[in-house]
């Protein structure tokens, strides 16, 4: 029997990686934070898999040698022990990366409405001009992105640069996006919200301020 291409597999499976939408190429320090904690947990999740894979085969062979550890210590060792570690760990990494990300007061904030619809994005700056599924922000700035929704449950989200936020209607919740350099990076709708869902995609384009006033200065104004 021929076996598996293991090698090609993994360079597939690596390539994904750099895809428009990966959350594996990070171009924000919250979205290196987020890739961080995703490696950190397949890690864990592998060595753990490891381990119990070995403890089964060597159970499977059916040696009736004394185990050098006792049942009460390997039970309160692998079972409570190490379990609480490991999910206390990923919970607390995951509070501390969560708040890190949050919209706090920060000089120099610039500010997006991102109006979501069946199945469009609509963003509207503060000068009043409006874009459509294209998402002009400054670079090394911190961007708050207002998000509302004017139908269904919708979802931001770009991948590159931080984690997502429900649109939701009748409310209105806030999402930080700061790029770490000028450059374009593709954004969808993450909640499935009808027919057209899969289509609701957008791009954020992060420029320098120049360039950004001059993107700004060439949209139409809507009242
Ligand atoms: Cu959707």
């Amino acid at each position: 029997m021929k076996r598996p291409a293991l090698a090609p597999m993994m360079l597939i499976a690596l390539g994904a990686c750099e895809a428009p939408l990966s959350t594996l190429d990070p171009a924000s320090r919250t979205a290196s934070e987020i890739a961080g904690l995703w490696w950190a947990m397949l890690i864990t999740a592998c060595l753990l898999l490891s381990l119990v894979m070995a403890l089964a085969l060597h159970a499977l062979r059916g040696r009736r040698r004394q185990s050098p550890v006792s049942t009460r210590t390997f039970l309160i060792g692998g079972g409570l022990a190490m379990p609480a570690f490991v999910l206390l760990a990923a919970l607390v990494a995951g509070l501390v990366i969560g708040e890190r990300a949050l919209p706090h007061d920060a000089p120099d904030i610039f500010e997006v409405e991102a109006t979501a619809s069946q199945w469009q994005w609509q963003f509207r700056y503060g000068d009043g001009s409006v874009s459509e599924n294209v998402l002009y922000i400054p670079a090394r700035r911190p961007v708050n992105v207002i998000v509302r929704s004017q139908d269904v449950i919708h979802s931001f989200w770009v991948p590159r640069l931080a984690g997502k936020i429900d649109a939701i209607p009748g409310q209105t919740n806030v999402i930080r996006l700061r790029a770490d350099r000028a450059g374009r990076f593709a954004g969808a709708c993450a909640e499935f919200c009808g027919t057209g869902h899969a289509d609701m995609l957008f791009e954020a384009v992060a420029l320098e301020d120049e360039a950004l006033r001059e993107a700004l200065g060439s949209l139409e104004t809507a009242p």
